[in-house]
């Protein structure tokens, strides 16, 4: 069988994604698009052969849809993906499910009312192989407890629309996702901290920032979010137990020896350092689709998680470095909680 998607937002990770689905990954094809800019949404339609709809309602209606892939604007998540749960079809959501922990809630409800899952949130960094490896290296118990991991989040440079808030919202939430993955741990607390600012930045904003979590069984957590850094898009993550640490590998890359000098190149952006991860992402969660089987990756209750966390993030910067405390509703036993 081959998955039929349909794609709502075809702009710069939506078209990625396509690309993605129409080239990489096999047994999954495009046959739907829609956008606000419906020029846009024809010529991606034309290009890889789907039907451009007039919105993400009658998108997701359609007989010729048996998946839908939502990469519109985060404020309108929440609308396609409530949507897509009413009419029973499996929905993938870029990050972030929604902008407000209240319609996560709502999406978590909807899904358990169905009775099975269907959504899966794009938080791609739990299908990176070095991440993976991590995880193995930190269940096989040879580091003993993990007590604390220090991370890093660099973007070479961020667009004026970029504000100090995102640095939680847009960037540091895909540490969020994936610490709690991989320590197999609850975050209790965030704190936010600004250093000096780079001269690099519009002056609106708030770059670097220090974030400090907590989890419930006390690892804490540094993780620099540095979205002017210029050099390039770099991603540093190392959890330290009690006998050693393990330590997230850079991407492969030659060496290049000349002029007196030892070089390797650093990405320049989070597509081509997640390639790999984005595919190995699509490719399980078509593999599903394909089965009818429930989603294997993030959940809604982990895209509700994540809100939740950085809503903590958020209000810590808002009152100067205050430490706050994660306000999370128990986990329903269908994701793998006791409520
Ligand atoms: P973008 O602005 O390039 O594209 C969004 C597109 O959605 C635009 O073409 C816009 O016209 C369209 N759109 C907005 N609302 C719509 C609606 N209700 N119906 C139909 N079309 C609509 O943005 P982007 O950079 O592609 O980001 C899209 C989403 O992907 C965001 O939620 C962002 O956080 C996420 N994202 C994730 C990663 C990652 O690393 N996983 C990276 C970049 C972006
Ligand atoms: C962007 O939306 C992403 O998701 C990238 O992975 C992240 O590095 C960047 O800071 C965000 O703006």
């Amino acid at each position: 069988m081959t998955v039929r998607v349909g794609v709502i937002g075809t702009g710069m990770i939506g078209q990625d994604h396509i690309r993605r689905l129409t080239d990489v990954i096999a047994g999954a094809r495009v046959s739907a698009v829609t956008d606000l800019d419906a020029d846009r949404a024809a010529e991606v339609a034309a290009r890889v052969g789907a039907t451009a709809h007039p919105d993400g309602a009658e998108l997701i209606a359609s007989p010729e849809v048996d998946a839908v892939l939502v990469t519109s604007w985060g404020p309108t998540h929440a609308e396609h993906v409530l949507n897509a749960i009413a009419a029973g079809r499996p929905v993938f959501c870029e990050k972030p499910l929604a902008t407000t922990a209240e319609d996560c809630l709502r999406i978590v409800e909807a899904e358990r009312a169905h009775g099975r899952r269907l959504v899966q949130v794009g938080f791609m960094r739990r299908f990176d192989a070095g991440y993976r490896q991590m995880k193995e290296v930190l269940a096989s118990g040879s580091l003993g407890t993990p007590l604390m991991v220090h991370c890093a989040h660099r973007n070479p440079t961020v667009p004026d629309s970029y504000t100090s808030r995102m640095a939680a919202q847009d960037t540091a939430v895909h540490e969020i996702d994936v610490l709690r993955w991989l320590l197999d741990d609850e975050i209790v607390s965030a704190q936010v901290i600004t250093p000096r600012a780079t001269s690099k930045r519009f002056a609106h904003l708030k770059d670097p920032q220090i974030m400090l979590f907590e989890t419930a069984n006390g690892v804490r957590v540094d993780l620099e979010v540095f979205v002017n850094c210029q050099y390039g898009y770099d991603i540093r993550c190392e959890t330290v137990g009690e006998e050693g640490l393990v330590r997230l590998p850079d991407p492969a890359a030659v060496g290049v020896r000349t002029a007196g000098l030892h070089s390797t190149a650093v990405p320049q952006d989070w597509k081509a350092r997640f390639v790999d991860a984005f595919d190995t992402e699509f490719r399980e969660w078509i593999a599903t689709v394909e089965n009818g089987t429930e989603p294997t990756g993030p959940s809604a209750w982990d895209g509700y998680a994540a809100t939740v966390i950085t809503d903590a993030a958020v209000a810590s910067l808002d009152s100067d470095g205050a430490v706050v405390t994660v306000d999370m509703k128990p986990r329903p036993a269908c994701y793998g909680g006791a409520a």
